[in-house]
């Protein structure tokens, strides 16, 4: 119904935004050195603030500073208001919302070389949106996980459309617009999918199903990028007169195969294991399935979370793997929410987190604008 579908859309932009702002008090650390109960600890502290009478914070913690959101929501309000705004995507302008953004409040923890794109945009004045993000790394683009931690607006405001070859193609035209490197783009593109498959999700997380689908389309989309780069390769191939077979993979579809089996497996993986073969770093593909598996694990028992739901044992554990917490948890939150719905994270977690509102409004808007783009 339609209330269902609206509690799903506010769940994935609520989520990714508590994500961040209770993960970024982490971000950087080893996991070794955060430990499940520092996070309940920083968790509880939160609680310890809210007033369930007044749906808000204690009369004498009113004064306190809400937890401030990072880059990855700082960006992710760009994508859902200027796709609000135009009613669909328009490269110019969500670049120069990017970089405005940035230029207005730069003391979010952006990374260390997406500032340069900002300013080139700002300097050609968003001539060509694409242009600056092709020339990062010696022409490589970045493979940093930017683009996959901003995309959840994407997958709802194509909630309606259904179609996965549409989605592929707005989430890869978004991340572009500062990251070109095919295991960025890719990684937002299987980051969109599992929002999407969550917003499709009801009942009981069946993790073989969902890893069975997400893998079926990101290897659709690997394939196809790897169709363009063997035949440019092989023209490179035959000038050089070179017949060497270069090795072509598929790196989301490969480790959704990891994901699956440690989502699956009976004891919870040690936390070596899944910083080894995940990955917690600001690397797109050594953090984003990291958050798919976080909130597949999520869906199990996971000790001293035991009176914890779904949404939240999925946001403590992701960032009890530790590195790069607040982009994990943004994205582990945007999927959780977005299968849980808003009725599964706490009030008082959204009292204490900075940009709650502007998230729920956004979510509306989104909603409303797939509802009636039918
Ligand atoms: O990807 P990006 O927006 O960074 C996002 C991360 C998240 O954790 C946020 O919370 C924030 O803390 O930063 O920013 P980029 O600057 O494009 O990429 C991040 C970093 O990844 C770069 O500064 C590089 O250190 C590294 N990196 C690369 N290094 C070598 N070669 C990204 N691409 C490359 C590359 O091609
Ligand atoms: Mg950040
Ligand atoms: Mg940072
Ligand atoms: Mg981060």
């Amino acid at each position: 119904s339609k209330n269902v579908l609206l509690s799903k859309f506010k769940g994935a932009l609520v989520g990714a935004v508590l994500g961040d702002c209770i993960g970024s008090e982490f971000e950087g650390l080893w996991a070794k050195s955060i430990g499940v109960e520092k996070v309940l600890k920083s968790i509880g502290k939160l609680e310890s603030e809210y007033d369930p009478a007044t749906d808000g914070r204690k009369a004498d913690k009113q004064d306190m500073l809400l937890r401030d959101y990072t880059d990855d929501t700082a960006m992710a309000r760009s994508v859902a208001q200027s796709l609000i705004e135009n009613k669909g995507f328009d490269a110019k302008h969500m670049a120069k919302m990017f970089s405005e953004e940035y230029f207005k409040d730069p003391y979010r923890g952006y990374g260390g070389s997406i500032i340069t794109v900002f300013s080139k945009l700002k300097d050609a004045e968003f001539a060509d949106p694409y242009k600056p993000a092709a020339e990062q790394f010696d022409g490589e683009g970045s493979y940093g996980n930017g683009g996959a931690m901003r995309i959840v607006p994407a997958p709802l405001f194509a909630y309606r459309q259904n179609d996965v070859q549409h989605l592929t193609e707005l989430v890869e035209q978004i991340t572009k617009i500062t990251h070109s490197h095919p295991s960025a783009i890719n990684g937002a593109i299987f980051q969109s999918f599992a929002v999407d498959l969550a917003l499709r999700g009801s009942k009981e997380v069946d993790t073989g199903a969902f890893c069975d689908e997400l893998q079926k389309r990101i290897m659709e989309r690997e394939k196809k990028v790897t169709e363009k780069i063997k035949k440019r390769k092989l023209e490179e191939v035959e000038a050089e007169e070179d017949k060497e077979a270069t090795p072509f993979d598929f790196p989301y579809a490969s480790i959704t195969d990891d994901i699956r089996k440690y989502a699956l497996q009976d004891d919870l993986p040690s936390t070596e294991e899944i910083t080894g073969n995940l990955g917690t770093d600001i690397s797109a593909y050594r953090s984003v399935p990291t958050a798919v598996y976080s909130f597949l694990r999520a869906s199990k028992h996971i000790d001293k979370l035991e009176d914890r739901n779904s949404f939240e044992k999925t946001i403590i554990y992701a960032i009890t793997l530790g590195g790069d917490t607040d982009t994990i948890a943004t994205m582990a939150g945007a999927i959780a929410g977005a299968w849980y719905g808003i009725e599964a994270i706490p009030k008082s977690w959204q009292a204490s987190c900075e940009s709650v509102e502007d998230a729920l409004k956004f979510a509306e808007q989104l909603y409303e604008l797939s509802s009636t783009s039918e």
